[in-house]
């Protein structure tokens, strides 16, 4: 049996409509939606200026939805999918925590997704754009529905063609997707290659050259007189043999807010990530520490950026580990606007083959930070599989990150996991309780058979996915963790590389101190040896042993517990996840037996438990 193609959490719907702007599409879709709920009433009606927000009133037997330009469509699905997950729709003016709500797409114009794990890209195929328009308006439909307001369309390592995005070449295919998305209130951002005017005839790519600042300065008169509403560009500059302004010897302030300044006339916005550090290291060098480097590429530019230009820094200081600290550079950098960056795809957790879901994660990070970006991002999840993410539980993490994107700190992911449960698998779904516990849990079960306690990488190179301690250890990517026989781990203290000292200095006095840095990330900020005492009493190689016995069985659990399920199930939904908890269990027996055998052969300590550590 197939699944159905528009199988997502609004699968009440149908076909999503079209019209010809976000309000005529909120009328479009209520009259839909409401065919499907007997017996309700309801209105939708427009408050010009007021943008975003909306509220949802109960006047006698109708409900009335009144919102702004986008506000009435997200209300309207406010009230669709309240009413199906059996809640309250009345809600007094709602608006959202984030003005921008991004999602960035690794696409490739091959069709093949960066770090993509739900087959290949829905827009692209062969070097060129190729899509079906009705699963388009689908997306839009699945982003308006949780007020996601911008995508980007192709990967931040922009590949040829996709280069050429932002020339006549490709901009009217560019215009063609615009203008699916945009009744659904989405607007386009293109990653651009920074090197563009080189490839296209100029001399250099320069920031500071005026025969360069007037290229891009044509080019987006070009966009924009096609895409006028294209929200910007996105750049990954002098990232992971990516072009940019250092080639030129020009720091990153003057290298973006040359390309701001040519968006600027049109309104549009620089979207600049900090993912900016030396991918060639040498491991015999103790002298650089890579989390430290984004803080160190732009905290001294506070204040030099333009005011279009947004810095997007990824959650923490490396690269969407399983536990990280939030970066430093968002306690940092007052006067610049930031994104924080999220990754749905699932590359260093589980490939969405394993289940994971991100909503707890999210919401450490935000209790973590203290001032809120203003921005919020995620690296998209979504591929041309039928039910989108790969694993169909994987969709909970789009969804969530949707509410995320709304409700910021008020985000309750237990609450949002329970609601997508509802909406995807029906209001009675009587397996609700033991799906909402796999999904609470799924984060905890994968960290504990990973990296241990926030040491990270010792994930298999490249395809990163399975365990392989030493993978990274002596590979240029500056990514070591120095275990021998008696210690493991970074002193990142001010003893060691001082990582700890880049954050306000209370933050940096408690992870400095192993009585007060968090245990989850010990092995962050800490060098220790396995015999260091935790709080409870255990060894530290105990609590690593401990943590990949419970993590492995915590996946046997999750496999178990899905079968007990298959009664109230899909045959076709139930089989292809089957499938993923199989591969997943076997993962995480994997990820035990490798990691607790490779510290066993450095200490020879058993397990104090008698349970089976191979030689
Ligand atoms: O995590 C790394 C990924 C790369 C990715 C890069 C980035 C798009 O392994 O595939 O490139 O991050 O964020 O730019």
């Amino acid at each position: 049996m197939k699944m159905d193609p528009r199988l997502c959490w609004l699968p009440f719907m149908g076909p999503a409509c079209e019209a010809s702007d976000p309000f005529a599409m909120a009328q479009a879709e209520l009259a839909l939606g409401l065919a499907s709920l007997e017996g309700v009433q309801a209105r939708v009606s427009l408050l010009p200026g007021r943008g975003d927000g909306y509220e949802i009133k109960k006047e006698q037997d109708t409900y009335l939805v009144q919102g702004g330009e986008k506000g009435a469509l997200y209300g309207v699905y406010h009230l669709l999918l309240s009413l199906h997950a059996g809640e309250c729709p009345l809600t007094k003016w709602n608006e959202p925590a984030f003005p921008l709500r991004m999602l960035n797409h690794w696409d490739n114009m091959t069709g093949k997704v960066e770090r993509g794990y739900a087959g290949d890209s829905f827009f692209y195929q062969d070097n060129r754009f190729d899509y079906d328009p009705a699963r388009i308006r689908q997306y839009g439909r699945m982003l308006a529905s949780v007020g996601i307001n911008a995508i980007s369309i192709n990967n931040v390592n922009v590949h040829a063609p996709a280069d050429r995005l932002v020339t006549d070449q490709l901009l009217p295919e560019v215009k063609k997707i615009a203008d699916i998305l945009r009744p659904f209130g989405v607007r386009l951002i293109i990653a651009v290659d920074y090197a563009l005017p080189v490839t296209m005839g100029l001399k250099t790519a320069d920031p500071l050259d005026p025969a360069v600042q007037a290229f891009w300065k044509k080019q987006c008169d070009e966009i924009y007189a096609c895409v006028p509403d294209l929200l910007g560009f996105l750049v990954k500059a002098d990232s992971e043999f990516r072009p940019g302004p250092y080639m030129y010897k020009r720091d990153h302030a003057q290298g973006a807010n040359m390309l701001a300044r040519a968006l600027k006339p049109h309104r549009g916005m620089l979207i600049w990530r900090c993912f900016v550090y030396n991918c060639r290291q040498d491991w015999r060098d103790h002298s650089i520490d890579r989390p430290k480097a984004a803080y160190e590429n732009y905290a001294w530019l506070d204040g030099q950026f333009d005011d279009n230009v947004i810095l997007q820094v990824k959650n923490g200081p490396y690269d969407f580990q399983v536990r990280e600290p939030v970066s430093p550079l968002f306690y940092a950098m007052e006067k610049t606007e930031k994104a924080i960056e999220f990754q749905l795809a699932q590359e260093y957790t589980g490939h969405q083959i394993d289940l994971y879901y991100m909503a707890p994660m999210w919401k450490e990070v935000m209790d973590d930070l203290r001032v809120m970006p203003k921005h919020i991002c995620a690296v998209t999840n979504l591929g041309r599989d039928e039910n989108w993410t790969g694993h169909h539980l994987a969709q909970a993490n789009l969804y969530a990150y949707g509410r995320l994107c709304w409700l910021g700190r008020e985000m309750d992911g237990k609450g949002e996991a329970r609601r997508w449960i509802a909406l995807t698998f029906g209001q009675h779904f009587p397996e609700a309780d033991r799906l909402l516990s796999m999904l609470m849990d799924s984060r905890e079960i994968y960290e504990k058979y990973n990296a241990p306690l926030g040491l990270c990488w010792m994930v298999t190179p490249h395809t990163h996915y399975g365990p392989d301690p030493e993978g990274y250890e002596f590979a240029l990517w500056g990514t070591f963790h120095r275990a021998n026989h008696q210690a493991v781990g970074i002193d990142r203290t001010e003893k060691g590389t001082g990582y700890a000292c880049q954050y306000p200095e209370d933050m940096a006095k408690m992870y400095q101190d192993t009585d007060t840095c968090p245990e989850k990330l010990l092995l962050f900020f800490h060098r220790l040896r396995y015999d260091f005492k935790m709080k409870d009493g255990r060894t530290l190689l105990q609590r690593i042993y401990d943590d990949h016995f419970e993590g492995a069985q915590g996946a046997e659990r999750l496999l178990s517990d899905w079968e007990k399920m298959q009664p109230h199930l899909p045959e076709a939904i139930y089989a292809h996840s089957l499938d993923r908890f199989r591969r997943q269990v076997k993962n995480a027996h994997d990820w035990r037996d490798i990691i607790n055998t490779y510290f066993y052969r450095f200490t020879g300590i058993a397990d104090e438990k008698g349970r089976k550590i191979y030689d």
